[in-house]
């Protein structure tokens, strides 16, 4: 098969010249966050490092780690690197806890992040032939705006659909024959299971590649959406912050994601001391914009634990790749004392053949931590008996004692009792907060 690129110079020069265009642009880019940026300047007068230090890529240590915090303390003009009159729009992030961040762009930043949609739309096949049915949020979620702008550059035919709304997202599909799915992953999953309610039949569709992400999802939920849709499953990564999706992409051998370095400049440090760590190490995902005007960030910690690799792509890409998020250094639960992720629970569920719609609900009572997993149950074994129900929680709740190390309650609830997602799925209840616990 011939190998396609949207921006071929880039995404396949060789590793050597990367580095290069990384030092230079590096070079640029502090200098001008730190006459342009009052907030970053004084982190960097504080660490007593300046724009001379920074001669090239070897020289990142040096520079001070920006955090979610600062976003929220500068919020909202504090980190801006122009004038706002050189501005064209503003994003935020779609976390539901906190102060929202939000990300400026001039259009040169539109456009840089819509090449980098296109890059990853173009790898999953997408041509000009193509019609892409986006069904992320639009509004202030990138997800929406930057699939939308990427497929405009492809050249595809764009349906802006924005999510939710499921039966005319199925009759859009169907009618205007729609190539190209780009959703989060568990909206996905629920057009596929209600595709298969209507009674359609995954060859019914012309759908041959889905771009998902924005959330953490598993391999077995890949291979269950590729099953239900008929599509190939692409993921995509990114985060409002550095611009939104495309900060990386999956090509078609679906094994990691390439992070567009001509763009961004990634490190990956150690969540607890913060100090860089060898590539193919595990640790916490560190960003620096290299070429953007309103928005720029230096050494950005994303709070995403993933391991690189440099190791040789058969697609003929030459940027680093970065694994699935692994977790997140803030997301993960501590019960019992025992360090827990969200994604290792799906990956029991979808090994015991159960979709993946579930919640997990933490709690604290009487000191002790309560530990319940809510699992739909397969609509065929609704009807069991409650002693054959019973038997299956016992078993997948062995399942998750054999991964997790301790003993969830696992509750099979009825088929669709659990609220579904139209964007990011609301796994985990923390109720621990309550008792003002740092989660
Ligand atoms: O979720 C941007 C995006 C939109 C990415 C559409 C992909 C597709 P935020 O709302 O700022 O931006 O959330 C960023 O979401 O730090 C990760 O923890 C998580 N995340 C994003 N992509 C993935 C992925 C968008 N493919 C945060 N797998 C990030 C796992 C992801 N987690």
């Amino acid at each position: 098969m011939k190998k396609t690129y949207y921006q071929p110079e880039m995404e396949t020069m060789p590793v050597e010249d990367i580095k290069k265009l990384q030092d230079e642009k590096l070079v640029r880019q502090v200098r001008y966050v730190y006459d342009n940026v009052p907030y970053y300047r004084d982190l960097m007068d504080k660490k007593g490092v300046s724009p001379d230090d920074i001669k090239g890529t070897e020289d990142l240590h040096k520079l001070p780690f920006l955090k979610k915090d600062d976003l929220r303390e500068a919020y909202p003009y504090g980190l801006l690197a122009t004038d706002l009159k050189n501005c064209v729009r503003i994003q935020s992030t779609s976390g539901t806890t906190g102060k929202r961040v939000v990300a400026f762009y001039t259009q040169h930043d539109v456009d840089l992040w819509e090449d980098c949609c296109a890059r990853a739309l173009v790898a999953a096949g997408g041509t000009a032939g193509d019609v892409c049915q986006v069904c992320y949020g639009y509004g202030l979620f990138t997800g929406g705006a930057g699939l939308h702008g990427g497929s405009h550059k492809v050249g595809c035919l764009t349906l802006p659909m924005s999510s939710g709304n499921t039966d005319r997202q199925i009759q859009f599909m169907m009618d205007l024959n729609s190539t190209i799915l780009c959703c989060t992953p568990s909206y996905a999953a629920y057009i596929g299971e209600t595709l298969k309610e209507k009674g359609y039949k995954p060859e019914d569709n012309k759908l041959k590649a889905g771009i998902f992400g924005a959330e953490p999802w598993t391999e077995e939920m890949r291979r269950d959406i590729e099953k239900s849709l008929g599509l190939k499953a692409y993921d995509i990564y990114g985060l409002t912050e550095l611009s939104g999706p495309g900060v990386a992409f999956e090509c078609e051998e679906q094994n990691g994601m390439h992070i567009n370095e001509d763009h961004f400049l990634v490190e990956v440090i150690d969540p607890e001391t913060g100090e860089p760590l060898p590539v193919g190490s595990k640790g916490e995902l560190v960003f620096t914009s290299l070429d953007k005007e309103a928005f720029p960030l230096l050494r950005y910690r994303t709070r995403d634990i993933c391991i690189l690799s440099r190791e040789k792509c058969s697609c003929g890409r030459t940027f680093i790749r970065m694994t699935k998020p692994l977790g997140r250094s803030d997301d993960m639960m501590i019960i019992r004392g025992v360090n827990v992720f969200p994604s290792q629970i799906e990956a029991v569920l979808l090994n015991c053949g159960y979709a993946p719609n579930y919640q997990i609900l933490v709690d604290r009572i009487n000191n002790t931590d309560t530990f319940d997993i809510n699992v739909e149950m397969d609509p065929a074994d609704f009807s069991d008996t409650p002693k054959t129900i019973t038997a299956k929680e016992k078993e997948l709740q062995n399942a998750m004692k054999a991964m997790l190390g301790i003993n969830p309650k696992v509750h099979l609830v009825a088929p669709k009792s659990i609220t579904r997602s139209e964007g990011k799925a609301v796994r985990v209840i923390d109720n621990r907060k309550r008792l003002g616990i740092n989660i």
